[in-house]
Order: structure tokens, then sequence, then C-alpha cells
């Protein structure tokens, strides 16, 4: 067809009638140069992920994105206890259950995410006061979201973010009515639930060797294992702001000295300089056990925290000087 100042006018008069939504990409676009995730198994570990859930998947290039460059999803709240049973024994796994599906289509590993935790808990829960019934409770709940995925997940969260900054146990429910047994009941429990899990600890502000809060996971998941409990793993989530990338060899030194093995978690960086991330990759390639680092978010708007463009990619779904950064210290 030959093009006339008329059919361009009426295509435009259809456009702004029809206004189209945003276009999905029509294939599996290289983003950017190279595979973080490829690069990071090619140094002997097993991923470099991101979270996401279904609303991301479908949206924008998210999906093309993480299938490119990205081995593993954390999904972002989809499994989480008040996603999962927010009124008692009524389990739902819409959620949950796209994105499990689409980390197994698209051949990506899985970090659950997460069984116990004070926060996103359903007040249903946070009220109970009786030893007994909170047991049963917590019981009943990984059995049932961890045994829906047995054999799909590579590591779990069992428990997320139970120190104070001093390194002290943190006031919640758990803590409160079950006292540290809580951890032993979690971990036996996750354990019988999917064996072939690799069972974590994971909290924020880990971020240097020397805190309170480092010492304090540190002293307790080692007495936890010495006693027996089935610890496999911590997870240091690395919420960073700018300059703290510097410490972080050292505290994923101390804290992966401590348990089997260790992962990054859930890193974004505050203004983080393209050497804060460079000090958090070489954090995870200097310890040998330290098997991934997932950063929590494709797009720095899409961060829970978007205010100094956190994460690796813009707006425009480009990769950034982080990404390359990312890259260069994987060389
Ligand atoms: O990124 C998550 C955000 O969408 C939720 O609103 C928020 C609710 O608590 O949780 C965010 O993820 C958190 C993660 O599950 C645990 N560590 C801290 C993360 C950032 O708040």
């Amino acid at each position: 067809m030959k093009f006339t100042l008329a059919t361009v006018l009426s295509a435009a008069a259809l456009a702004s009638a029809f206004p189209m939504a945003e276009p999905e990409p029509l294939f599996d676009e290289r983003q950017a140069a190279q595979s973080i995730n490829d690069a990071m198994v090619a140094k002997g570990k097993k991923y470099f992920g991101t979270c996401s859930d279904q609303g991301r998947l479908t949206t924008g290039s998210n999906a093309a994105i993480i299938k490119a460059n990205f081995g593993a999803v954390t999904p972002e709240n989809s499994m989480k206890w008040d996603s999962t049973e927010a009124s008692q024994g009524k389990f739902t796994f819409t959620g949950a259950d796209y994105l499990a599906n689409w980390a197994t289509d698209n051949g990506k590993l899985i970090r659950g995410h997460t069984t116990v935790w004070h926060s996103q808990l359903p007040s249903w829960v946070s009220s109970i006061r009786d030893k007994t019934t909170l047991t049963t409770v917590m019981q009943n709940h990984i059995n049932t979201v961890i045994g829906r995925y047995k054999g799909k997940v590579y590591a779990w969260d069992v428990v997320n973010e139970m120190f104070d900054e001093q390194g002290g146990f943190r006031s919640s429910v758990w803590y409160n009515v079950l006292g540290q047994d809580f951890v032993k009941i979690a971990f036996t429990t996750a354990r019988a639930a999917d064996p072939d899990a690799k069972l974590y600890i994971n909290d924020y502000n880990l971020d240097s060797a020397s805190a309170g809060k480092t010492q304090g996971m540190i002293k307790n998941v080692k007495a936890w294992v010495a006693a027996g409990v089935p610890i496999d793993g911590i997870g240091s989530q690395g919420h960073l702001t700018a300059g703290q990338g510097a410490n972080a060899p050292a505290a994923m030194a101390a804290l992966c000295a401590a348990a089997s093995e260790c992962a990054m978690t859930e890193v974004d960086i505050q203004n983080g300089s393209t050497a804060d991330w460079t000090n958090v990759v070489k954090a995870c390639l200097g310890a040998t056990n330290c098997v991934g680092i997932t950063v929590w978010g494709v797009r720095d708007p899409d961060s829970w925290r978007p205010s100094g463009n956190p994460l690796l990619f813009d707006s425009s779904y480009k990769p950034k000087s982080s990404y390359n950064a990312v890259l260069a210290a994987l060389q």
C-alpha cells in the first residue's frame, strides 16, 4: 500500500479512537549484552535471581527480561501468609501457583518466601496466645504451603526477620508465645514437608560483619545447628544504601562461615554506585558456599522503595550501569 497523507491521518484517527494497550514484547528480546545468570553460573554459583509475581510477569518486558537474564525467582508477595492463608484453614494459591508454574515452565529455580514471619501475618494468627494452638497453626501452614511445592523449590525462607537490631529476638507472636523453640518447630516441620529444599533463615541489616544483628544471627545459627535444628542456609537480604557495598564482602564471609550455605536474597541499593554493585558480587564470589544473589525486583519504578533507583533496569526496561557493573564483576 502506498502511504498518502490520507492513510496516515486515518491511521492516527483510528489510534486515537482505539488507544492500544502497552505492547507486549513479540519475542524474547536480549535487553542486556549478556545474561548475569549465565555469568554467575560460569563462576560456579547456582543462580542470579530476582523477585516477581503474576502482576509483574504479565506486564511490560518483565517476563522477557527474567527469561533472558535471571536464573531464579522469589515470589515477592504471593507465598506469604496473608496471601496463602488469610483465614484459618482456607488456603489460596492462585498467585503462588502462577509464579511456581512460570518458573518451572521457564527453567528457573524458585526461592520460596516465606513461612514464619511477623509481618504480612493475618491477625487471626498474631492474636493467638496459646502454645499448642500456635504450634498446630504453624505446622499446618508449613505443611500445606511447603508441601504443595515439594520437589519444585530450591530453597525456602522458613523463618524471616526474627532478630532485633542488637541481635536479640524480635518481639513477635512466634517468640512471645513459643520462645525460641519456634525456630526448631518451624525448621523440623519444613524439613519433613520438603526434604530436598534448602532451608534458610533470612534477615535484613546483616550488612556489616560487626553489627550486633549479624553477630546475633551467627551465634544463634551455630547453636541451633549444633542442637540439630535443620537450618541449611543464612540469607542476607541486602537492602543497602549508597556506600554499604564496601562492607558486604566481610559481612558475607562472617555469615557464610556459620552455615552450610548462604545467599544474598533481596539486594537493592539506594543510589548505589557501580562500586557498590561490584562489591555485592565480590561478597558472594568470595564465599565458596554462597550459592547466589537475588535482586529485589527488575525495574527501578517497581521496587518497594523506588526512590534512589535501587535496581539493575531503568523505567524503560533498559539495563543500567549497575547491570553492567555486575556483569563486569562476574567476568
Ligand atoms: O517487596 C515487598 C512489597 O511489595 C510488600 O509490600 C512488602 C510488605 O511487607 O514486602 C516487600 O518485600 C519484603 C520482603 O518480603 C521481606 N524483606 C523486606 C522486603 C521489602 O520490604
